[in-house]
């Protein structure tokens, strides 16, 4: 289950690099993040294979960081809706948004404290599809090839579930999951998909990607995979 460690070298190299000012702006970052991407942690339980960016962890099961132009970049809502939508960012970037400030944290343990997210309330994004009777849950995929998460449709109303494209007062980086991904804030940090390229309304849970391997599907913090914090 280890993902490959950066090497120190490669890792030293690269913060040479940047710390130079040989590269600066979007693109250095993009540049830095492609060519890191094979020393990404290769699952969200190795301690020993995460690469640091900034106060944050980046995970990929993949090993591999998707990029998609936010010009190309399209979300799908399909399945029990009256309205199959087909959003672009600036669709996305139109309606109302919500900002939220609260900690990110890893069912591994890490935590980032007073994260500033921005988006579009899930609910509201439902709205505009509109939800068929019957509907039960939603299941989300990535644009990764191997990721997937569910919420059931309650969880996915809840005004802390944003679509979201902003992460501490900037459009989120590839690292992160942009341009768009899932915010769930109120559960752990593998329940907030990144690159989220597909919502299909269903009528039952489908588990996602961690429920296959052992993780609760209901991942509230503190309340969830033998972390009970009000246990006796
Ligand atoms: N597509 C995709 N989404 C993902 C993951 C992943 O590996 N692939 N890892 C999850 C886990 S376990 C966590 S803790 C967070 C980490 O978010 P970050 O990489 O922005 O720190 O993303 C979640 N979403
Ligand atoms: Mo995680």
């Amino acid at each position: 289950m280890d993902g490959a460690p950066v090497g120190r070298r490669v890792f030293l190299g690269l913060l040479g690099a940047g710390a130079a000012g040989i590269l600066w702006g979007a693109n250095a970052q993009r540049w830095l993040e492609q060519r890191i991407g094979p020393y990404l942690a290769k699952d969200g339980t190795g301690l020993s294979g995460f690469l640091p960016i900034g106060r944050f962890r980046i995970y990929s099961v993949t090993g591999s960081m998707p990029h998609r132009d936010r010009d190309e970049y399209r979300l799908r809502v399909g399945g029990l809706v009256d309205q199959p939508l087909t959003l672009t960012y600036r669709d996305l970037r139109a309606m109302t948004p919500t900002g939220l400030t609260r900690d990110f944290q890893c069912v591994t343990g890490w935590r980032v404290y007073s994260v500033p997210w921005k988006g579009v309330r899930l609910g509201d994004v439902l709205d505009r599809a509109g939800v068929q009777a019957g509907a039960k849950a939603l299941r989300f995929t990535s644009f990764d090839g191997a990721y997937s998460e569910s919420l059931t449709l309650k969880q996915a109303r809840r005004d802390d579930v944003l679509v979201a494209y902003e992460l501490e007062g900037e459009e989120l980086s590839d690292a992160h999951g942009g341009p768009v991904r899932l915010y769930v804030a109120p559960m752990y940090g593998y329940k907030s998909i990144k690159w989220l390229d597909e919502i299909e309304v269903t009528d039952k849970v489908v588990p996602g990607y961690w429920q296959e391997r052992g993780y609760d599907v209901d991942a509230w913090v503190g309340r969830s995979n033998n972390r009970d914090d009000n246990a006796p």
